[in-house]
Formats: C-alpha cells, sequence, structure tokens
C-alpha cells in the first residue's frame, strides 16, 4: 500500500487566518483529512508555523507557501514510496526538511501530512484513530478517559482588557462518565457568567469562548468566581471539580521581572513564587501550567517542589513544547510534574507521541490541548489524549472548534461502552 495522492488547500481557522489541510489517499482507496492549528501565545522553542509573508494577502498569513511545498516538493517525492509505519513516514517528512524547528517545510506542513497519513491508515485498517495510534507506537492499554480542563475565563494574549494571567479553567475530578464530568463543568461555566454579571463585569469572550471580563480588577479574582459558580452549580470544589491556571508567564516577563498591569506590580521570580504560594493555600487546584517564564529554568524547580507540597502538578508548556529534549530536561532539573502537549508545538505525530512516552515513563500528567490563535475542526488532539491516556484535555467552551473536540470525545466513551 502505498500513497496515491496528496492534496493540499487553505481552510479558514478560527483566528479568521487560513491554516493547512490536507487530503491524503492511499492506493487502497483509504483517505484521510487533517488541518492543524496555530497558537496566539506560542513559546519561542515551538516548530515554525510556515506562513507566505505577503502582506497583501491575509496580513501575510497565507498558506501558499506551503501548498507549494507540498505539490512541487513532497507529493512527487511521497507518492513513489510506501512506508512501513507512521515513524518511516514522519522521519522521511523530517529528514527532507533538514531544520532544528522545521523552518523549511513549516511543522504545519509536517504534521498536516503526518495526521491525514495518520487518518488513512486508520480507515484503511478500520479503526478509529485513537487505536490505531495506540497499537502503532504500542501504548499502554488506557485505563480512563481523559477529562475536561475547561478554559473558562482568559485574558493574556487571549483577550485585550482582561486579566494578565492568560487562563483559568474549571477541571473535572473524579471518576465519573466523562458526559457526567462534561455536564458538570459545564454547568459551572454557565454560572461564571452569571457572576461576573453581578459583579458588574462583561462577559464577552476571548479566542477560546471563555468570558474575558473586561475591567476586572485583579488576576486573583476569577479564582474566587469559579469557587463560586463551582458551589452555585450544586458540586464541591476540590472534589468534584477544581482549578487549573495557565498564567502564560512568558507573555509578561520581561528583562527578569513579572509584570502584572492589573497589580501595577512587578515581581521578581522568587515574589511571583510567592504570589502562588498564597494562592495554592487559599483555593482547589487540579493543576499549574507555565507559571514561570520559559527560559527562567532556575525558578522552575522551586515552583516545583511548592506544588509537589500542595500536591499540585505543575506542567510545562512553552517550556516544554511537546519536545523530547526539553521535556528531558524539565524531567532531570526537577521542574515539571506534568506536560502540555500540542501536536503542532513539535510538528509530527510520531514526535508528539514520543514525547508522551517520556511522560509517560517518568508518571507525568499529560494534557493535550487546544490552541488559542487559530483552532480548527480537527479533532485528532483527542484521539492522541486517549491513546496516551492523558487525565485532561485543554480545551474552551461555546465555540464550534472547541466543543467539536469535547463531542469527540463524547463519541469515543459511546463507541467504548458500546
Ligand atoms: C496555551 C494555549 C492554549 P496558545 O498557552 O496553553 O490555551 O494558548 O495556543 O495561544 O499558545
Ligand atoms: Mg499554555
Amino acid at each position: 500500500m502505498h500513497i496515491s495522492s496528496l492534496n493540499a488547500y487553505e481552510i479558514i481557522a478560527s483566528g479568521g487566518y487560513p491554516t493547512l489541510e490536507v487530503t491524503l489517499e492511499l492506493s487502497d482507496g483509504s483517505a484521510g483529512v487533517a488541518s492543524v492549528p496555530y497558537g496566539a501565545s506560542a513559546g519561542s522553542y515551538e516548530a515554525t508555523v510556515l506562513v507566505d509573508g505577503d502582506s497583501n494577502r491575509y496580513n501575510g498569513n497565507g498558506m501558499l507557501t506551503a501548498i507549494a511545498h507540498i505539490d512541487q516538493v513532497l507529493a512527487p517525492v511521497l507518492t513513489k514510496q510506501s512506508f512501513v509505519s507512521q515513524a518511516a513516514l514522519d522521519n522521511a517528512l523530517i529528514g527532507i526538511d533538514g531544520t532544528v524547528n522545521k523552518k523549511k517545510l513549516g511543522g504545519n506542513t509536517i504534521l498536516a501530512i503526518s495526521l491525514a497519513y495518520a487518518k488513512a491508515v486508520a480507515q484503511s485498517r478500520k479503526q478509529p484513530l485513537y487505536l490505531y495510534i495506540l497499537e502503532e507506537f504500542k501504548l499502554p492499554t488506557v485505563r480512563s478517559l481523559p477529562k475536561p480542563m475547561m478554559v473558562t475565563v482568559e485574558g493574556g494574549k487571549h483577550a485585550d482588557n482582561s486579566t494578565d494571567l492568560q487562563e483559568f479553567c474549571l477541571s473535572a475530578i473524579g471518576s465519573k462518565p466523562i458526559r457526567e464530568h462534561v455536564r458538570a463543568t459545564l454547568e459551572a461555566y454557565h454560572l461564571v457568567k452569571k457572576i461576573l454579571q453581578k459583579n458588574g463585569l462583561s462577559t464577552n469572550v476571548g479566542n477560546e469562548g471563555a468570558f474575558a471580563p473586561g475591567g476586572i480588577t485583579s488576576n486573583e479574582q476569577p479564582l474566587q468566581f469559579l469557587v463560586n459558580a463551582i458551589e452555585q452549580a450544586g458540586y464541591e470544589p476540590g472534589k468534584d471539580l477544581g482549578i487549573s491556571i495557565d498564567p502564560a508567564a512568558s507573555e509578561y516577563y520581561q528583562d527578569n521581572m513579572y509584570h502584572l498591569k492589573l497589580e501595577k506590580t512587578n515581581f521578581d521570580a522568587k515574589q511571583m513564587i510567592d504570589y502562588y504560594r498564597d494562592w495554592l493555600k487559599k483555593y482547589p487546584f487540579v493543576s499549574i501550567e507555565d507559571p514561570l517564564a520559559e527560559d527562567d529554568w532556575d525558578h522552575w524547580p522551586i515552583m516545583q517542589a511548592l506544588c509537589a507540597e500542595h500536591n499540585v502538578p505543575l506542567i510545562g508548556d512553552d517550556l516544554t513544547v511537546t519536545s523530547v529534549k526539553r521535556l528531558q530536561k524539565a524531567i532531570d532539573l526537577k521542574a515539571v510534574s506534568g506536560v502540555l502537549v500540542k501536536l503542532n508545538q513539535i510538528g509530527s505525530l510520531t514526535e508528539t507521541i514520543q514525547c508522551c512516552q517520556l511522560a509517560q515513563k517518568h508518571k507525568l500528567m499529560i494534557v493535550p490541548s487546544h490552541r488559542g490563535g487559530g483552532e480548527s475542526n480537527d479533532t485528532s488532539m483527542v484521539d492522541v489524549a486517549v491513546a496516551v491516556g492523558a487525565a485532561y484535555i485543554k480545551v474552551g467552551p461555546t465555540r464550534g472548534e472547541r466543543v467539536a473536540k469535547y463531542n469527540r470525545l463524547l463519541e469515543i466513551e459511546r463507541q467504548a461502552s458500546a
């Protein structure tokens, strides 16, 4: 069986700019269609998102260069070969690119082909994508499905005039069917809207469909709102639902200081950690992601020790960028106890799974995540999450490209119990 055709084209992502979609056909007639997202607060060490840079078209964000690479360089090579495994295809693509950050072909280009191939082979084997991934990479049997980590209040680069910290999420706790976790999370989410209204704050939403309360005056207030919402929805904070935050601290870090506009304060790393220390005592945290900047390696181990005292996983995102190399460094330094996983941060399915396997080996919490710049309706991240036995998927609410992920998770649950 070999790749018989490869077709790449632009589709529009949730951010209003094009992204790449690829349709790949195999010689037995099976086909896979995959598209890729892009970040708003992307880490500096992520794989390149190759865009045209032609300011006359989509402010430079077109995909025509990536499409030309596929049509002219990759399709002629790939349609002549057959690949014995997903890794063989991905390694061939990585080899043709030949750069560290995939800047020649683009991580978006390579990932779109990688995922379209995975979906085509899964179809050929009459398997759901998660089962294909599980078998292809010989992953351990999955014991439970990932729970929702739902971005509920957002600021930072995802919304104007809101919090400095990027995300405040409602995270489901305990072992119930996923549909009940989704229900509980959304019931609390709806109450956050009422609480914001009561406090005279706007209920506009940001990039990921989470509330972006313009005019909010403190970075701590959303934590209180989320606890109140959990209680008002009839759930117990810390037992049924808890809180995950992603400050995305690289975005407010400059000249060795963390700059919080709302509090009109500049913290050094130790003061920033003390700020979180206070929160850890007061709120039911499920996880903390990127509380410090992506190069602040000296202080991550101190934050990790603090989080460990409170039994709260510390997750790397911009720090680790789904890269085996950066995650290994974080493990060696005892800098994290969890890892965010974004396929497009590294740019191929194989490398994403390798990063998850490293996390599994060290018993780290795994959290596959949506992107805040532009998402598509592609739900591959959910199948990856299921296949690697992830604890959570981090996805926003009430926007089509986000609920597509929750609906895929619900579909997998229905199929698994049928
Ligand atoms: C993050 C993500 C997703 P972005 O920082 O975790 O919420 O944001 O895609 O903008 O990097
Ligand atoms: Mg993040």
